[in-house]
């Protein structure tokens, strides 16, 4: 072969490349017309093998032109093969396409328990009047959970809150008012905080009790505090919790740690009947002492009330056992 007859050929095996590429539809097609030029028995794989019948001096310019063919077609190869990955991407697309007209999958949202709605529905009352939310563990001492709020060994009043011992003075707190005694201990007057929590008493589940409960404490000690502002305070939860509608009555009762105590009543207006909401009083002297204040300077009151007793309000709920029984049917209403 002389170096004029391989410039032909190899100027025919790019007209044929050229011809036949209009025909390459597919990645398949594109690697059967690459090894009939590049592949080991290929065209241009042959003429590179014919250089070496070339004279010597020839050969320089033979390989020039065998590679420059090499690279053309190795680059128009590459192109191609881009266009046909794009069109078959697009065809996979087509294939796979999603129809947005069908219906989607339901997914039901979850919701808050009726008792957590209920929780953050008065702390957010209590933080719009200027009251911090506060905590304490529900594993207590006795100091804590009695002998700090003036319930001694021997009061009566330790048997109402008939306890859960873990052992010796350590006890499940029976509700939230040790919380008054840390909060006091650790900050000065004045003191205003609310303490939502779980509490645990020995009582016999039935409709209106469940050994474990939810309390909502309230402290506030400052300078000049009387009754009067207790009644405003309750009343002012008592108008953003239930609405207008409501009447409030306080009657006499008796807490070691207030003093006076009093329990607090609502009515609907134009009904008979009175619903205990709360328990509550003056902060007593002595529960004041004991954190270290002085009760010449400052005065204070609190409250206890059940988060499952205003949820029940609330809502027209009879008995209390629902709350715990996750009953789908029951709680998807709230
Ligand atoms: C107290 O626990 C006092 N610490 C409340 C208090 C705080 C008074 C500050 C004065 C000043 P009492 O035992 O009444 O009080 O409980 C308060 C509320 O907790 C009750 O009105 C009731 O709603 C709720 N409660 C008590 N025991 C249970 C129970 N076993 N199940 C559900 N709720 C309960």
């Amino acid at each position: 072969m002389t170096l004029t007859e391989l410039a032909r050929a190899a100027e025919e095996i790019w007209a044929q490349w050229e011809k036949a590429s209009g025909g390459v539809k597919t990645l398949e097609d594109l690697e059967t017309a690459r090894i009939q030029i590049l592949g080991r028995k290929g065209r241009l794989t042959q003429l590179f093998s014919s250089l070496r019948d070339l004279p010597s001096q020839e050969r320089a310019e033979a390989g020039k032109i065998l590679n420059a063919l090499k690279e053309r077609i190795e680059e128009a190869l590459a192109k191609k093969r881009e266009v046909l990955a794009q069109g078959a991407q697009w065809e996979r697309l087509a294939r796979e396409r999603y129809d947005f007209s069908l219906p989607g999958k339901w997914r039901p949202l979850g919701k808050l328990h009726p008792l957590t709605q209920v929780r953050l529905e008065i702390e957010e009352i209590f933080l719009r009047l200027g009251f911090d939310v506060a905590s304490g563990p529900e594993i207590e001492t006795e100091y804590y959970n009695f002998e700090a709020l003036n319930i001694g060994p021997d009061h009566p009043a330790r048997d109402e809150w008939d306890s859960f011992y873990l052992g010796e003075g350590v006890l499940l707190r029976t509700h939230t008012s040790p919380v008054q005694i840390r909060v006091m201990k650790e900050r000065k007057p004045p003191v205003r905080i609310i303490c939502p929590g779980r509490c645990y008493r020995r009582d016999n589940p039935d409709a209106t009790h469940s050994p474990v409960f939810h309390q909502v404490e309230l402290l506030w000690v400052e300078k000049g505090l009387t009754f009067a502002h207790l009644k405003w305070v309750i009343g002012e939860f008592v108008r953003a919790f239930f609405g207008p509608g409501y009447e409030m009555r306080f009657s006499a009762d008796f807490f070691p740690f207030t003093e006076p105590s009093a329990q607090v009543h609502i009515r609907k207006k134009g009904t008979e009947k009175w619903l205990e909401i709360m328990g509550a009083g003056m902060v007593h002297p002595r529960v004041l002492e004991e954190v270290g204040y002085d009760p010449e300077e400052v005065t204070g009151f609190a409250f206890g009330l059940g988060i499952e007793r205003m949820a029940m309000l609330r809502y027209g709920i009879e008995d209390i056992r629902l709350f715990w029984q996750n009953d789908l049917r029951f709680l998807s209403q709230f």
